[in-house]
This record gives structure tokens, sequence and C-alpha cells, in this order.
């Protein structure tokens, strides 16, 4: 079967003006975007989404997870379907293009096939994978893991935001709790386009990732059990101070993974205090600590480390500790042949182009326990991402879609 050519290329203003059209919907506070997942925003998203999906010819099935499926039909209804997408919810304070650039840019991929009058034996189904951030509902990619059997679907409903509502009564709220399986469609092939949300590929002057793996993830959250005390008049040897035990434990993970390096990393992003109030020491302390690496004994051996360290240092200091995993997935090889087509499809249409580890997690390292499963990524400006500055040409998200394109093409094999 030929290669598309080299001039099959995507609509580039198009694609921006639809990113432009998206990003409307749960503006941020500083030009980024707050579309956290199952909010009246995400709803709105969806909307519009499946609005552009069916003006382009596409049936939209929605699972139990709320996951949406546009599916664009292909020559013959056997075959398994080719998948390609990624998320369209943001961080609270996210940016108009992390996730959003991979399901519109799949989007953009069949309109322009629905314009070439291109016809393929596979099925391509452009996906927006439910809660891919896991800001609000954690663990990340929880649609996605439930759709790779990681998670039960008991367990994805349960979960619960800091104002204690939970995913599937959100979910139920907003009207998107659909009636398929989680799980019960099988994939020919699932690629997904997403910036970097690094520096790599900007700094070495290249226009797209070829990325062949992603490094693994923990989410461990600790609980820590202090005295709630007066800050005034509470004298310092009678404080049993959760928050003094906290900042002991992030420098702690500071240095377990400076200790790791290279390819290793640690941080806190997320931190509740109770009562929160600024003259009362907390009674109780809980965050979550990320860290990642792309070798597996490097990231469980962080886990380890914070495990043996963590109660240690909260023994010293008389408070209680609790911690529990409340996110993971292992380092993740993505398909050599997918990854092969992406670097191909580069070359053929004159990109430049990077082999890269992602340092982000994304839906295509559930994608991949169920199915052959790369990416495509393109750059973004000094990296930012998961900030309202986050920022992308026109030019990258372009050449990214073209190269997604042509690998899609690729494996959903054209026939007309
Ligand atoms: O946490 C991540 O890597 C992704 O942005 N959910
Ligand atoms: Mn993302
Ligand atoms: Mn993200």
């Amino acid at each position: 079967m030929a290669a598309p050519g080299e001039n099959l290329r995507i609509d580039g203003d198009r694609l921006w003006d639809s990113l432009m059209e998206m990003a409307k919907i749960g503006p941020g506070i500083a030009g980024g975007n707050n579309r956290q997942t199952l909010t009246d925003e995400d709803a709105e998203g969806r909307a519009l989404f499946q609005s552009w999906c069916e003006a382009a010819g596409m049936t939209m099935g929605v699972d139990a997870m709320g996951t949406m499926f546009a599916t664009r039909a292909g020559e013959d209804s056997q075959a398994l379907p080719v998948y390609v997408g990624s998320h369209l919810d943001t961080q609270p304070t996210g940016g108009k293009y992390d996730g959003v650039l991979g399901v519109l840019g799949a989007l953009e991929a069949v309109r322009t096939m629905n314009d070439l009058g291109i016809k393929t034996k596979h099925p391509i189904v452009v996906t927006n994978w439910a809660n891919e951030e896991g800001a609000r509902f954690a663990p990340a990619m929880l649609a996605s893991g439930v759709f790779a059997g990681v998670h039960d679907l008991d367990y994805a409903y349960g979960r619960k935001d800091l104002e204690g509502k939970s995913y599937g009564d959100e979910l139920k709220r907003i009207g998107w709790q659909g009636s398929e399986e989680v799980g019960a469609r099988k994939m020919h092939a699932y690629y997904e386009l997403h910036i970097e949300q690094g520096p790599i590929l900007e700094a070495e002057g290249k226009d797209i990732g070829v990325v062949t793996h992603c490094q693994g993830l923990w989410w461990l959250e600790f609980t820590l059990t202090g005295r709630a005390a007066h800050t005034g008049s509470t004298p310092m040897n009678m404080r049993v101070n959760a928050g003094l035990a906290m900042s002991r434990i992030f420098e702690m993970v500071q240095e377990v993974a400076m200790a790791a390096q290279p390819g290793a990393v640690g941080g806190v992003g997320q931190v509740t205090f109770s009562p929160n109030s600024r003259n009362v020491l907390p009674g109780s302390v809980v965050f979550t600590v990320d860290i990642r690496s792309p070798d597996q004994a490097k990231l469980d051996g962080m886990r380890a480390e914070i495990e043996r360290r963590a109660p240690e240092i909260c023994a010293e200091l008389d408070v209680g500790c609790a911690v529990e995993p409340v996110g993971h997935f292992d380092p993740v090889t993505f398909a050599p042949e997918l990854v092969e087509n992406v670097r191909k499809a580069a070359e053929r249409l004159g990109y430049s182009h990077l082999d890269i580890i992602s340092g982000a997690g994304h839906d295509a390292c559930w994608a991949a326990k169920v199915a052959p499963a790369t990416m495509v990524m393109c750059p973004c400006v000094n990296g930012i991402s998961h900030n309202e500055d986050e920022e992308i040409s026109k030019e990258w998200a372009t050449a990214g879609t073209d190269v997604l394109f042509h690998a899609v093409l690729e494996t959903a094999e054209i026939v007309a």
C-alpha cells in the first residue's frame, strides 16, 4: 500500500481556528484555560466537540466513564479501528493546548480526509478521554485506566474532589454518562499528538518529537497528623507540628530525586492544611508526592526510600504519618512499528525530528496496555505547561498534525 504523498497536508488555519474556538470555553484568569473535568465548562467543550465531529460526518459513542468516541467509517467494517485522540479537560490554571491539540488535531486529520475524499480500510475513531489530568479527581488518566482494565468502574465513580463530590455523581450531573461498557471497544492501534510540556524540542530546534517511551510515575498521598494548636501561645517544645514534618519531607523528596539523577523527578503540587487558619498549627496536612523516572529500578527505589524515611521524620516530631499510593504506571515502551511510522512521516514531510521520552503521563500510556500505541509531540515555548502561559506556534501545531495525519493513514491503510 503506497505511503501518503508528501503533499498530503492538513489545513493549519482551520486547526488553529478550532483551537482558539475551544479555548473560549472555560477561560482561565491569565489567558489560559480552566476547563476541569466534569464541570459545566467541560460539558460545554464536549458539546462543541460533538457538534464538530457530527459536522464532519462522524457518529458519536460515549462510554460509562464519559469518554467520547467519534467514528469515521472505514471501507472494511470488520477491521478494528485506528483510535486517535487525547483529552479536552484542563488543569485549573491550564494552557490552551495540553490535550486539546491531540483531540482537535485528530479531528483535523479526519476533516482533511473528508476534503480529499480519502477512504481507509480501517475506521478512524477520534477520542476525547475523560479526566486525563487527575487534577480534580485523582488519579490522572482515570478513564483510559478503566478502559485498559487498570481501575474498575466502581473505584473510578467513587473518586472524590476536594469538595467531596464523586466522579460518578458529577458525570451524571453534567449528562455525559454514556451507556457503552468501558473497554469493550477493541483497537487496531492508537496514536496521540501532544505538546511536549518540556524544553527539549524547542532547545534542540526540532519540529517533531518521535516518542519512543514514557516515564513511569508514582503519586503517594501522605496524611500527616499533628495537633491543632495556637501559633502564639503554644511553646515550641509543646508543638506537634505536622507542617514542619511536611517541610522536612519535601526537602527529603528533593534530595532523593537529585540523588537519582539523571532521569528522575520528584516534587509536590498540592497540599491541604487543616484547619488552614493562619494562627492555628495544622491538625492535619495532606499532600501528594509525584515521583517519575523512565527507569523502573530508579522509580521503585525512590518510592521505597521516601516511604522508609518519611515515617522516621514524623516520628522525631511525634507526628502521625500515613501514606497511600493514589496513582501509578510503570515506564512505557511504545510500539516500534508505530514509532517508525511517525519517524518516516516526519522525514517524508521534511520536518526535523528527535526521538524523545515523554516526561508527562498520557492516555497513550494506558492505551499501550491494550493495543499498539505511540505519540507524536510538538515543541512548546520555553517548555512551559500546566501554566496559563503555555504557548505553541501555529507552525508547530500544523507540523505535528501533518505527521499525525500521515502516521494514521499509514496504519489505517488508504484504499481510495
Ligand atoms: O500528570 C501528568 O503527567 C499528566 O499531565 N496528567
Ligand atoms: Mn495532557
Ligand atoms: Mn496535563
